[in-house]
């Protein structure tokens, strides 16, 4: 069993889907094994986006992410990474396939609903960044 991250975005949570988006989730077939709500403040976000740093979006991306709560979770799955990746769709929700997370929620490029890890080096990072080992439960 293989594990990611999921970060359910500020749009997505203003918006009243963060429910919506779970069960999606839990459909496919991934179980929550950590989940919280936190609100990033500008040092958490830039250090979780730090990749981006020098790209032309980076402080509009920082500003999004701290505009409200977000739900950080931990799913588990047969390929997970991989598996999240194809559900939640392309970054860009004109680009999502019909029935992602982002099609269904994504509001735009930046305001897109959902974080997914995209490798699982990265998983084992973003997982640590929001969750320490004890908050993760084995099922
Ligand atoms: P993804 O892995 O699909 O979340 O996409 P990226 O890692 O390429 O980008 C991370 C986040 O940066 C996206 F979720 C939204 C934001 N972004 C923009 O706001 N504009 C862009 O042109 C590209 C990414």
């Amino acid at each position: 069993m293989n594990r990611t991250l999921a970060i359910i975005k500020p749009d997505a949570v203003a918006a009243g889907r963060a429910g919506a988006i779970l069960t999606l989730l839990e459909d496919k077939g991934f179980k929550p094994v950590a989940l919280r709500m936190t609100r990033l403040n500008p040092a958490q976000a830039r250090a979780f986006y730090a990749v981006h740093r020098e790209r032309p979006f980076f402080e509009s991306l920082v500003s999004f992410m701290t505009s409200g709560p977000v739900v950080p979770m931990v799913l588990e799955a047969e390929g997970a990474v991989p598996l999240l990746r194809t559900v939640i769709g392309a970054t860009d929700p004109a680009e999502a396939e019909e029935g992602t997370v982002r099609a269904l929620y994504a509001e735009s490029k930046e305001r897109n609903a959902i974080h997914a890890s995209d490798s699982n080096e990265n998983a084992v990072n973003e997982i640590a960044f929001f969750f320490s080992e004890h908050d993760l439960l084995s099922l």
